[in-house]
């Protein structure tokens, strides 16, 4: 008997096209070339066009990422009918337009957190989701972090009863790539394109991981924001996401906030601490969360991403204490689809199983989460966040020490 021919077995290709070429151009077009090679996908995701202003840096950049063509108008990508997902990898002040805009069109979307810049915009994308999911249309939003083995493994535990009723969160994401004064302007140091700084970069992601992994939602928050660093060299040398400016230049005002710190009522009662920053030095991607239950707690760090810290309060007298669970054997979410058993993955998985689930959702025809409405609500707790950072009275000064 012979095998069929590779063409009438191979699923239909799903045809990509991406908005932006930058840090998470990179990680998403990564992704989609992998996912299907480590995952059984309903459909083989192509790098079909990549959309972005600069046309020497994005013929690099779709060269390097495996693209078929290039456009520097994104218009050209949602109205291609050729396509069939728009990835939305460009700052926040466009989210709004290109993602209202594939969705119209019908094109199933992946848009990069946070989902907008206002509560509004995320609200008539919401509204434009809930509209074309009617029409078969996917859309999810992209707090990659879900898909970490460990974190999604701690959501099962606790949706699983295993810490009890949830008393109390803390969450913290801390980086330092702005402690050097003089580290260069970007965008994500100007409110215009990023809508806010730590907090809706980073302070998003444990917001959604909070909310998803507790099952409830955040009611009320009081909160400060702070920019450390009020001015920054206008250009200079970038690594990463920061990087040396040019001191002897002029310097530009920052227009968003270094460090957020925040605490929240969840709707189940528990109360949470919230922290976000990128001024805590030798914090490089310290992104975690422990939350303490009536029958005990989970612990987590993404700098240490394949391990999840587990306390059970029943456990035997004498015999109680914090277990380090090594979350890459094949009972964890996502992790038999890798390497033999103890052998980690990185910050790029999280992506690879984003868009795995995606495709399997587009394929099975459900809906994959993060929704927009999910990520609606994570703008609701951003914007409660700095509209309460704006009122000074939630502050109690103390007298004056005596002379
Ligand atoms: O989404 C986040 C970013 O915008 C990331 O996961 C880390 O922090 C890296 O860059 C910023």
């Amino acid at each position: 008997m012979t095998s069929p021919h590779p063409a009438e077995t191979a699923p239909a290709p799903l045809r990509v096209g991406m908005i932006g070429y930058g840090f998470m151009g990179a990680a998403h077009s990564h992704a989609w070339r992998t996912a299907h090679r480590f995952f059984d996908l309903p459909r083989t995701p192509e790098l079909r066009t990549l959309a972005g202003r600069s046309p020497e840096a994005l013929a690099q950049a779709a060269d390097r990422y495996g693209f078929a063509q290039t456009t520097t108008r994104w218009q050209d990508v949602v109205e291609d009918p050729e396509i069939d997902v728009v990835d939305v990898c460009t700052p926040g002040d466009t989210h709004h337009e290109i993602a209202l805009a594939a969705l119209r069109a019908g094109k199933h979307v992946l848009c990069e957190k946070p989902l907008a810049n206002s509560v509004e915009e995320c609200e008539e994308l919401a509204a434009a989701a809930a509209e074309a999911r009617a029409r078969g249309v996917r859309s999810i939003c992209g707090f990659s972090y879900r898909r970490t083995p460990a974190l999604a493994y701690a959501r099962q535990l606790v949706q699983e009863g295993a810490v009890g009723e949830i008393r109390q969160v803390r969450a913290q994401y801390l980086q330092d790539w702005l402690s050097d004064a003089d580290a260069p302007m970007t965008w994500r140091l100007q409110k215009d394109k990023a809508g806010s700084g730590a907090l809706g970069d980073i302070g998003a992601h444990v917001i959604d991981l909070a909310q998803w992994i507790t099952g409830t939602d955040i009611t009320a928050v009081s909160g400060t924001l702070q920019t450390v660093v009020p001015t920054r060299p206008a250009a200079g040398d970038m690594q990463g996401l920061g990087g040396k400016g040019d001191a002897s230049g002029e310097r530009q005002q920052v227009t968003v906030d270094d460090l957020a710190l925040f605490t929240a009522r969840f709707e189940g009662g528990a109360l949470g601490a919230f922290e976000a920053t990128r001024v805590a030095q030798g914090r490089k991607n310290a992104m975690r969360l422990e939350i303490h239950g009536a029958k005990g707690a989970i612990a987590f760090d993404f700098e240490r991403m394949n391990e999840l810290e587990v306390y059970d309060a029943t456990a035997g007298a004498g015999r109680q204490g914090f277990s380090r669970v090594l979350t890459t054997e094949p009972e964890h979410p996502y992790a038999a689809a890798w390497w033999p058993t103890g052998h980690g993955l990185g910050y790029e998985h999280t992506f690879t199983h984003e868009i795995a689930d995606l495709v399997r959702a587009i394929g099975e025809g459900s809906d994959p989460s993060p929704s927009f409405e999910e990520a609606l609500q994570v703008q609701r707790v951003l914007a409660a966040v700095e509209q309460s950072s704006h009122d000074a009275s939630r502050w109690t000064s103390l007298p004056a020490p005596a002379p």
